[in-house]
């Protein structure tokens, strides 16, 4: 982050709030990649054409099944890496680009947000610096391309944080409203993001010889396997944040495996898991630390709970219930069912709104009042459930598990794992779950209980073939 610091932007409101950045680069685009460095590109001036031409130009959109056959012992065959590289460098900077342009029409207001600012920043940036990248030609070269590929995901990792920081700040500003298509244009951020390291993966890992995977993707996704590893996280912040979780029962078709790439996977099933756990606890609102009662009031349907948060008595609380269900449309569709009151029918299209979140409320009054205006990104309710009042966005269970290898797909999370608070989880994850042509649904009944539909596509069984959603120009 520290060579970030020396690119700094001036940013002139002007009419609509055009606002232009011309970063000039203090190199020629003849440099070799090596001296192609963060720290050499400075933001000085403001009027910028190139990014305009790039976001004009047509992405090339890529297929699972293109990204499966090409990278097919691609580890073996130094004239694919190279090819994939140049696939990755041709793409990044026009896509780059286009979210450039639409940071650059946002209402002055939001732009000079200053976390909005230094996304604007970082992107620019990346723009500037990948695109006079010499076209890679040696597998030398493609060493030194994938080192700075990596350093600029990483760098880009806390974007997720600072969208979601100057998205609360915004908000609070009424000013910033209805005029402002904040949920599409966070979803053609976060789907381009997604894209972005998706491509930038899949090339630093096609050399890579790794049995079961082809570059990120994992050929043969044990679903199973990918459940009992959320659920063991998400239990394990549940009981961080409330002393107690449900337990979790899973049912269906115990051998299922898919195409995928398993933190997307992780991803979803954990924001879906703590949303049910977080649910199902606070619906007991009797079950959280702080009522300390001498003897249970029905001995059948509560125990004791001896921890760092005390001793007490608690309600038992009803099992989550994940059902795997390995459909005949070509879909696979995991439930995932809780009873934890249900969704509030005036919320349930707000639920899918970025930050959203009815954490800070009371218990049950989510469910059971919808008419009390959300913590729509005000942040008064950040982290009030025990996450710490942090804006991070967590995104992905970190090194656990079968993610060990993939370091910086789901780059953005560190472990400061929490239950909820963001308002990010459920569009995010519905966002991850269409990427592969995929969907996530909710259906609710009030007062009772949450099904979440998690719903992914087999490649080899679509109809058609699943080809990456990339978003139009500005
Ligand atoms: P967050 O969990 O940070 O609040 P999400 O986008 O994951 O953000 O969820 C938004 C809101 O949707 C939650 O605050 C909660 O009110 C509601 N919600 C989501 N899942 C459930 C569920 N299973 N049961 C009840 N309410 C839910
Ligand atoms: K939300
Ligand atoms: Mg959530």
């Amino acid at each position: 982050m520290g060579s970030l610091a020396t690119a700094s932007l001036d940013w002139h409101g002007r009419g609509a709030a055009l606002i232009r950045g011309l970063f000039t680069a203090a190199f020629a685009s003849s440099q070799p990649v090596s001296e192609v460095n963060l720290n050499t590109i400075r933001a000085e001036s403001f009027y910028d054409s190139t990014v305009e031409k790039y976001a004009a130009q047509d992405v090339e959109v890529l297929s699972l099944r293109q990204m499966l056959s090409f990278g097919r012992n691609a580890w073996d065959d130094p004239e694919k890496i190279l090819k994939s590289a140049r696939y990755v460098q041709r793409e990044l900077p026009k896509r780059l680009a286009r979210r450039l342009m639409d940071l650059q029409l946002l209402p002055y207001i939001v732009v000079a947000n200053p976390h909005i600012k230094k996304v604007y920043n970082q992107y620019h940036v990346s723009f500037e610096t990948l695109r006079r990248v010499p076209m890679v030609s040696t597998l030398d070269n493609n060493q030194e391309f994938s080192q700075l590929l990596r350093q600029h995901l990483d760098q880009h990792a806390p974007m997720l944080d600072s969208l979601a920081t100057g998205l609360r700040e915004c908000k609070d500003k009424v000013l910033v409203g209805p005029c402002l298509q904040m949920d599409s244009f966070f979803d053609s951020m976060l789907r381009s993001r997604i894209s972005r390291r998706v491509i930038a993966e899949q090339h630093l890992h096609i050399g890579n010889k790794r049995p079961g995977y082809i570059g990120v993707i994992c050929t043969d996704l044990d679903v199973h396997e990918s459940i009992s590893f959320a659920v063991q996280k998400t239990k394990q912040v549940c009981m961080e944040t409330y002393g107690m979780a449900p337990d979790v029962v899973v049912t269906g078709e115990p051998k299922v495996s898919i195409p995928y790439i398993p933190a997307h996977l992780d991803y979803m099933l954990y924001e879906l898991l703590k949303n049910a756990m977080r649910a199902v606890v606070e619906s007991r609102s009797s079950a959280i630390p702080g009522r300390r009662i001498g003897s249970p009031p029905q001995q059948h349907y509560h125990h004791y709970i001896s921890g760092a948060a005390g001793n007490y008595w608690a309600p038992k609380l009803p099992p989550l219930h994940v059902r795997v269900c390995d459909g005949t449309a070509g879909a696979l569709t995991i439930k995932i069912s809780d009873q934890g009151g249900g969704i509030a029918d005036d919320l349930t299209n707000k639920v899918w709104s970025y930050g959203f979140t009815t954490t800070g409320r009371k218990p049950r009054e989510a469910a059971l009042n919808g008419n009390n205006s959300g913590n729509s990104g005000s942040g008064t309710g950040a982290g009030s459930n025990g996450g710490g009042g942090s804006p991070d966005v967590v995104e992905g269970l970190g090194s656990a598990g079968h993610m060990a290898g993939l370091p910086g797909l789901m780059a953005g999370q560190g472990s400061r794992y929490q239950m909820a608070g963001l308002g990010f989880g459920l569009p995010l994850s519905r966002l991850y779950a269409r990427y592969f042509g995929g969907d996530l649904r909710l259906q609710s009944i009030p007062g009772y209980g949450t099904d979440a539909y998690l719903t992914l596509k087999h490649l080899e069984e679509q109809d058609g073939e699943w080809v990456e959603r990339v978003d139009e120009p500005s």
